[in-house]
C-alpha cells in the first residue's frame, strides 16, 4: 500500500470527519485499515501509524458490487425438488434462487429431521475457516452458539489445519500453555538480544502480515532490520530464498521439503560428539536427553545420525552441518520453526527435533534465545499478549462428545464407524448427514478435492453460508448469502494486538444477503430457541455488551475506560501489554522447582514417556527422522511446495485487486528453477500443466533462481475451477494445488494437515487455453429486487 496517496489519506487514529466525507475504521485479519467512499468507490488506506501495511488491503474495495457475490438464497436443484441424500450430483448440478422464508423454513426441517432421526452428532458443526476478524460477527462462533443452543449440539473438530501437529507436540513437550510456545519471545527481544535466528522455513513478511482478529501495527521487517543492523544473523533453511526478508541479509542453506529434522538430528550428533552441548542444562531442565543421544549415535538401532547421515537425506554438504551446528553454539541463538513444516508428513518430528536443538544449545528462557514456534509465520507470535479480556460470543455447552481431528473431515465422510488414533486416543468416526460451514472454505482448504468432492456427495445436505460463490458453495445444497465484514459493525480485536477498531460499516450488503446472526437468528426462531440465541439483543447491542469485559478490565486496572459510544467514535481504543519478561519460560528458568513448566515431569520433555506409551509406530517418544513416502520419483520428479499465497488470505477476494493483478493470463503462478524450467523447454509466462495422480490443474510460470533445483511452489488460494465438474480426476483451469495434495494425517499422534508438500511433474501446456470461470455466479444474475418491491410481494 505503500503507493497510496497519503496526503489526502486519514490523518488521526479515529474518525476524520473534517472533510465531509468521513474516513471510517475496520479490520481485517491482515491489518486494520481506513475507508471512505470517493466517486461512489470505495477508498481503502492503511490505518494511519502503520509502519508496513499488508498489500492484500488492496483486495478489499472489490468485495463491493463484486459479480462472484451470492446475491439471494439458493439451492441445489436436485436436493429441491428430490429431497435430502446421498448425491453424486454434488458439483455438477445447477443452482436455483429461492426466497429467504421458504429456504429458511426448510432447512430448519431439515436439521430438525436429521438431530431427530439420528441424533445431533450426525451434524458435522466443525466448519473449519477464517472467516471475518470481528469478534461477534464471527461466523464459526455464531454456528457453534446456533447449533449448541437451537439443535441441540454437533460433531465437532480439534486442531487446526494451522498447526494441528504442532500444538500436539507442544502440548507434551512444553506443556498445555500458549505462553510457553508463543509468548517468551518477542520481535523486540529478537531486535535487541538475539545473535543467531536459524529460521526452519523462514520467517516470510507476507506471512507474519497476517493475525487473527486484525494487525494494526506491522513491526517485523523493522524488527528484522535493527536486529541485522546491530549485527545479528539470520540463517534461513529452506526450498525458497524469499522466505526472510531482505532486511535480515541472511545466509541461506537451500534444504528440499521435508528433511529438517534430519539436518537437526545431523546437527545434534555434531553438538554431542564435539561436547558443545550444554550438559548442565540438559541435566537440570529437561527429561529425556539420553533417549535421543542413544538415536544420535547408533546405540539405539544401530543408525548413526550424524552430519554425514544427514548430508544423505539433505542434500547439504556434511561440513555445512558441522559448521551450522559449532555457529549455532556460539551466543544467543534462536531457533524458530515455521507452521508449514509441521503442515506435512511426519510434521511432529520437526517441531520436536528443533525443541530439542534449542535446548542442547542452552539458551531456552533467555531474552531473544531459545525456541519460539511459529515466529514470522503468522501475526501472532512475537508480540507481547494484551492484559484484558477481550469478549468473545458466549457458545452455550456441546453435549455431543464426537470429534475428528480438523483435517480428517473426508475420511469421516468416507468411513462413517471406522476406528482411528489421535493423541493416544482410539476414536470412530461418527456417521455424519448433514454439514454446515459458516466462515470457511473447505474446497480452499483440504487436500486431494476430487477425494473431498467423493465425500460431500456422501452427504444428506451441505449448508454453507457464504458472501461468494466459492467452490463450496457450488457443492452446496443450501447456499445462503452472508454480509462480508465491510458490510456491518463489529469490533476487531484479537490477544495479541494492542489496538481494538470499532468496524464501521463501510459499504450496503448485496442483493439480499443478511448477516450470519440474522440467519441464525431466524433459523432459531422456526427451532423454538429464538430468544435463547439472541437473548434479546441486536447486533449493535451484542457489541455494546462484549465490549462490556474490556471495559470493565480496564476501569478495574484504574485505566481509561470509555464508554461503548466513546469507544465507537474514537475508532480505537489502546489495550495494555503484558510486560516482555519471557513468562513462564523465564520463571522455569530461575528456578525450575519452584517453576516447573505444566508437563507430566515439570522439566522439558525430550523424551515423553506419555507419547512413547501411545506405542505408535509413527511417533515414538523422542524426535525421530521418518523418511516422508509422497516424494518425487521417475514420473512425478519435482516437489512441489503449496504454500500460503503472498496476494491475499487464503481464498479470501481472490478476485481482488490485487490479487487478480498477480495472477499471469488469468492463472496462479507457478515459480521453478530455471534448470528445471529448461529441461521441460518452459519459459518464463508460459502456461504449464502441473500433475499427478489425484488430479492436475494450470499455472503460469516464474523462473526464478530464488527457489531450490528440483522444487517447484505454487500458492494455494485461487479458487477450484474444473475443466469438467463430470470427470473423476479433476483438471483446475485455475491453478489451485489442492487437487494434487495428499489427504493424509501428519501421523497417528496429531493428525495433522499434510498439505504442503507432495511430488508433480510440470509440462508446457500447448493446449487450447481453457477460460476462468471460477467467479462467475452459477445462477442467472437478475437485478436484486428493492425493499419496496419485496415488501408489496
Ligand atoms: N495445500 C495446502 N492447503 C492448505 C494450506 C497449505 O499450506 N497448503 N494451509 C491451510 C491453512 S494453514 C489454513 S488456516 C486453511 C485456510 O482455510 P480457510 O480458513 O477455510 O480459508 P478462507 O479462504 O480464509 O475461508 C474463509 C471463507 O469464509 C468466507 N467468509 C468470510 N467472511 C465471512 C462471514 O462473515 N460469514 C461467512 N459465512 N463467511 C465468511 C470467505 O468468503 C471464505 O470463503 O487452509 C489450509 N489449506
Ligand atoms: N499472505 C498470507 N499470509 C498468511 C496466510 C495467507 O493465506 N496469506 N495464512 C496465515 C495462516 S492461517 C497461517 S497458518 C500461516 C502459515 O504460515 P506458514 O505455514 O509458515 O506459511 P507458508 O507460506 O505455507 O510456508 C512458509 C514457507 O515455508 C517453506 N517451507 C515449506 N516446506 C518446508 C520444509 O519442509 N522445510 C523448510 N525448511 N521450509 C519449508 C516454504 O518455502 C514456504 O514459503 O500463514 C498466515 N499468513
Ligand atoms: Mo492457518
Amino acid at each position: 500500500m505503500s503507493s497510496e496517496p497519503t496526503g489526502s489519506g486519514p490523518t488521526g487514529s479515529g474518525t476524520d470527519r473534517s472533510d465531509g466525507a468521513h474516513w471510517r475504521p475496520h479490520s481485517t485479519h491482515w491489518g486494520a485499515f481506513r475507508a471512505r467512499t470517493e466517486d461512489g468507490a470505495l477508498r481503502v488506506v492503511p490505518r494511519p501509524g502503520d509502519p508496513d501495511p499488508s498489500p492484500i488491503l488492496g483486495n478489499v474495495a472489490s468485495a463491493v458490487g463484486h459479480r462472484a457475490r451470492v446475491l439471494r438464497p439458493a439451492v441445489r436443484r436436485g436436493w429441491w425438488e428430490d429431497g435430502p441424500g446421498p448425491d453424486d450430483r454434488r458439483g455438477t448440478d445447477d443452482h436455483v434462487e429461492v426466497g429467504w422464508d421458504e429456504v429458511l423454513d426448510r432447512l430448519a426441517g431439515e436439521l430438525a429431521r436429521v438431530r431427530d432421526g439420528f441424533g445431533p452428532a450426525a451434524i458435522y458443526g466443525g466448519s473449519y475457516g477464517w472467516a471475518s476478524a470481528g469478534r461477534f460477527h464471527h461466523a464459526q462462533s455464531q454456528l457453534h452458539r446456533f447449533l449448541n443452543l437451537a439443535v441441540g449440539g454437533y460433531t465437532r473438530s480439534v486442531g487446526s489445519y494451522s498447526g494441528a501437529a504442532a500444538e500436539v507436540v507442544l502440548r507434551h513437550v512444553l506443556g498445555p500453555s500458549e505462553t510457553v510456545s508463543k509468548g517468551p519471545v518477542t520481535w523486540d527481544q529478537v531486535a535487541a538480544h538475539t545473535d543467531t535466528v536459524l529460521a526452519f522455513g523462514g520467517m516470510a513478511l507476507k506471512n507474519s502480515a497476517v493475525g487473527g482478529g486484525g494487525i494494526s501495527t506491522h513491526v517485523e521487517r523493522d524488527a528484522m532490520r535493527a536486529a541485522a543492523a546491530r549485527g545479528a544473523r539470520f540463517v534461513l533453511v529452506g526450498p525458497l530464498r524469499d522466505d526472510l526478508p531482505a532486511e535480515a541479509s541472511a545466509e541461506w542453506i537451500a534444504v528440499p521439503p521435508g528433511s529438517d529434522t534430519a539436518l537437526v538430528l545431523g546437527m545434534l550428533h555434531t553438538l554431542v560428539s564435539e561436547r558443545l552441548h550444554d550438559s548442565a542444562f540438559l541435566d537440570r531442565y529437561c527429561v529425556g536427553w539420553d533417549q535421543l543421544v542413544r538415536y544420535l549415535d547408533g546405540s539405539a538401532d544401530g543408525t548413526v545420525r550424524d552430519a554425514a547421515w544427514a548430508a544423505g537425506r539433505t542434500g547439504l554438504d556434511p561440513a555445512t552441518i558441522t559448521g551450522l551446528a559449532r555457529s549455532a553454539a556460539r551466543g544467543r541463538t534462536l531457533v524458530t520453526v515455521a507452521q508449514s513444516l509441521q503442515r506435512a508428513e511426519f510434521g511432529e518430528q520437526p517441531v520436536w527435533a528443533a525443541i530439542a536443538l534449542a535446548a542442547a544449545l542452552g539458551r531456552i528462557g533467555l531474552p531473544g534465545s531459545g525456541f519460539v514456534y511459529g515466529l514470522g509465520s503468522i501475526g501472532h507470535y512475537g508480540r507481547r499478549r494484551v492484559a484484558v479480556p477481550i469478549a468473545a460470543l458466549p457458545q452455550g455447552t456441546n453435549p455431543v462428545r464426537s470429534v475428528i481431528p480438523v483435517a480428517r473431515i473426508a475420511d469421516m465422510l468416507l468411513h462413517p464407524g471406522e476406528q482411528f488414533d489421535h493423541d493416544g486416543r482410539r476414536l470412530r468416526y461418527p456417521h455424519v448427514r448433514l454439514a454446515y460451514w459458516a466462515g470457511g472454505n473447505p474446497f480452499h482448504h483440504h487436500q486431494d478435492l476430487g477425494r473431498l468432492r467423493r465425500a460431500v456427495r456422501r452427504l444428506d445436505t451441505l449448508v454453507v453460508h457464504e458472501p461468494a460463490w466459492t467452490a463450496t458453495a457450488r457443492h452446496a445444497d443450501v447456499v445462503l448469502p452472508s454480509t462480508w465484514t465491510i458490510e456491518r459493525e463489529d469490533i476487531g480485536a484479537g490477544p495479541f494486538d494492542p489496538v481494538m477498531t470499532a468496524m464501521h460499516r463501510l459499504a450496503d450488503p448485496p442483493g439480499e444477503a443478511r448477516d450470519d446472526y440474522t440467519i441464525f437468528s431466524a433459523l432459531a426462531d422456526r427451532l423454538g430457541a429464538g430468544a435463547a440465541f439472541t437473548e434479546g439483543r441486536t447486533a449493535r447491542e451484542w457489541l455494546a455488551h462484549l465490549y462490556g469485559t474490556t471495559r470493565a478490565a480496564l476501569a478495574a486496572a484504574g485505566l481509561p475506560a470509555p464508554s461503548f459510544d466513546r469507544f465507537w467514535e474514537d475508532g480505537e481504543l489502546a489495550l495494555p501489554q503484558l510486560p516482555d519478561d519471557g513468562g513462564i519460560l523465564a520463571a522455569f528458568r530461575a528456578d525450575p522447582e519452584s517453576a516447573p513448566l505444566p508437563t507430566p515431569s515439570g522439566r522439558i520433555e525430550i523424551g515423553s514417556a506419555t507419547v512413547a506409551g501411545f506405542g505408535l509406530a509413527d511417533a515414538p517418544g523422542h524426535p525421530a527422522w521418518f523418511p516422508p513416502t509422497d516424494v518425487p520419483d521417475a514420473r512425478h520428479p519435482l516437489w512441489l511446495v503449496a504454500n500460503q499465497p503472498a496476494t491475499r488470505l487464503h481464498s479470501q477476494l481472490d478476485f481482488g485487486a490485487h490479487s487478480a493483478a498477480r495472477k499471469v493470463r488469468g492463472r496462479e503462478v507457478l515459480r521453478m528453477h530455471p534448470a528445471d524450467a529448461a529441461a521441460r523447454g518452459v519459459d518464463d509466462g508460459d502456461l504449464v500443466r502441473v500433475a499427478n495422480d489425484r488430479g492436475a490443474c494450470l499455472a503460469a510460470v516464474a523462473v526464478t533462481d530464488r527457489i531450490l533445483r528440483g522444487v517447484v511452489q505454487l500458492p494455494t488460494g485461487a479458487w477450484f475451477d474444473p475443466a469438467d465438474p463430470a470427470a473423476p480426476v479433476p483438471f483446475c483451469v485455475h491453478g489451485n494445488p489442492n487437487v494434487l495434495t495428499r489427504d493424509v494425517g501428519t501421523s497417528s499422534l496429531a493428525q495433522g494437515c499434510t498439505g504442503q508438500h507432495t511430488a508433480v511433474e510440470v509440462a508446457r501446456w500447448d493446449g487450447p487455453v481453457p477460460p476462468v470461470r471460477a467467479y462467475e455466479p452459477p445462477v442467472p444474475v437478475r437485478p436484486a429486487r428493492s425493499i419496496v418491491d419485496r415488501d408489496r410481494s
